[in-house]
């Protein structure tokens, strides 16, 4: 048995087509890519893009297979995705290794992305039994009024390389048991991820004899096939996560052909940690927070503010916590890793150039911020710990890195001020055991973001709640 078998199991070739419509791949025009692993800089496997005229094929067909998708009774649809749900249970392994490899994460993060699945799956199949809407009563004598939800069309799924699979699972399996028909156009950083999704899909899809083109792939540029797709008046709905960057610009296409989109974008996600903070839960939360996925998650803890009266208890049971972690970077398949490496030079560049900047805004970097030697790629670092200043243009910006920022803080109204100070608005957090602070961070003063919580830290999703951000997440 080798390591890398998962490959062989999820059907992955050396060469492998980036164009598949459900059951068929197409040959695929565009220019040949490699999938590079950033756990030791080796070729995975190589994949052929799409160019326009791929695309072109693609939504053709989609469109066709809209109109036979929708016929389908919603609770038939919800069939097909807890077939898909099942299948990806039965893959599960060989699949949260593939993301584990191809991505950098650890395995047992691998695995839980691949349970993320798993549980939108079972969500979507109870939602294909839900579809409700409202009846009321109209002012017009012997007149029935109702709501009644129809089917977008097609949907875009442009998704990001930290979570290679289940975002896209997020979109598309609700898609599916709604009656809307899907393109994804995955991360060219991790494109095996969404390949051997797309087999999966093709099994049950041809098992079920269902039409082509509902679940679509479409692997390509950003000029060829992320850019045509955003500016496609036949796709009334965009859903894109990535950095606020990228956002801005999708948001303003798809505005600009009055399409809708779904956008989950950057976050500098902070924790309070309260005088009453109960440092032995809160101290794993942040660690947690701050290096899994080795900080390239949107919900990463960005920024630590700590009352002034314990500032340097927490700083120096960081240091302490961070300098455990020492011995446990490495090969994100290894079970003794807890932090993998970061995806690419660009990403461990960007990590650099935010250290310097620290430093020339004044800062100080109190632990961790160097390349690891000895290493299979120049992508293992060390975590870094750095004190700040909130308002300083560097804090103010998501680094998508292993960086945390330690402030401080006098009273709790400040507390928040500094919280919601920053323009993005995805995660919070506060470790308390005073009812008053936490009760005021969940009401209308309290934090702005999308996602607030109290004794636990801002990493992570759960299915069954709403996730996402204001102001510019
Ligand atoms: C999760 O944390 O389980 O990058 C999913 C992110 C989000 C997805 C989170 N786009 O953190």
């Amino acid at each position: 048995m080798s390591k890398l078998d998962f490959l062989k199991n999820l059907g992955l070739e050396k060469q492998n087509s980036g164009v598949s419509t459900g059951t068929e791949w197409l040959t695929g025009n565009g220019s040949l890519i490699e999938s590079v692993s950033p756990a030791d800089g080796s070729v995975i496997a190589h994949v052929r893009n799409a160019n326009r005229e791929d695309y072109e094929t693609v939504i053709s067909l989609a469109q066709d297979s809209f109109q036979e998708w929708r016929k389908i009774p919603a609770p038939q649809r919800g069939e097909i995705v807890r077939q898909i749900g099942n299948a990806v249970r039965e893959a599960k392994d060989d699949l949260g290794k593939l993301v584990s490899w191809e991505m950098g994460k650890i395995y047992q993060e691998g695995l839980g992305e691949v349970q993320e699945m798993i549980d939108i799956c079972d969500f979507a199949v109870g939602l294909s039994r839900q579809l409700y809407g409202f009846t009321m009563q109209s002012e017009r004598p012997g007149h029935r009024m109702y709501d009644q939800y129809h089917p977008l069309g097609i949907v875009g799924i442009i998704t990001a390389f930290n979570f290679p699979v289940a975002v896209w699972s997020w979109n598309s399996m609700i898609a599916a048991v709604c009656g809307d028909v899907s393109i994804w156009k995955p991360s060219p950083k991790t494109p095996l991820c969404s390949i051997a999704l797309q087999r999966i899909i093709g099994m049950v899809m041809r098992e079920n004899k269902m039409p082509e083109g509902v679940f679509n792939l479409v692997i390509g540029t950003n000029e060829e096939i992320a850019e045509t797709l955003v500016n496609d008046t036949r796709v009334p709905l965009i859903s894109a996560t990535g950095s606020t960057n990228m956002g801005r610009k999708v948001s303003a296409k798809v505005a600009s052909r009055l399409g809708r989109s779904i956008l989950e974008l950057g976050g500098n996600n902070a924790i309070i940690i309260t005088e009453s903070a109960d440092l032995k839960i809160a101290i794993p939360g942040i660690v947690f927070g701050s290096v899994g996925t080795c900080g390239q998650r949107c919900t990463t803890t960005r920024r630590i503010i700590i009352h002034d009266s314990i500032y340097d208890d927490v700083k120096n049971q960081l240091v302490q916590a961070y300098s455990q972690l020492e011995n446990r970077v490495g090969d994100p398949l290894d079970s003794d890793t807890l932090i993998g490496p970061m995806i690419d030079e660009v990403a461990v560049k960007t990590f650099r150039n935010a250290l310097k900047a620290i430093r020339e805004q004044g800062g100080e970097i109190i632990y961790g911020g160097d390349i690891l030697d000895g290493y299979p790629s120049e992508l293992y670092v060390r975590p870094a710990l750095a004190e700040v200043e909130n308002h300083w243009p560097i804090v103010q910006e998501e680094t998508f890195a292993p960086l945390l920022y330690l402030i401080r803080y006098q009273d709790f109204d400040e507390a928040l001020r500094l919280q919601n100070d920053v323009p993005q608005g995805l995660s919070s957090a506060v470790f308390t055991r005073d009812f008053q602070e936490s009760e005021k961070f969940l009401s209308h003063e309290g934090s702005d973001c999308g996602l607030a919580n109290v004794n636990i830290g801002t990493s992570g999703a759960e299915i069954g709640g709403a996730f996402g951000g204001e102001k510019d997440t």
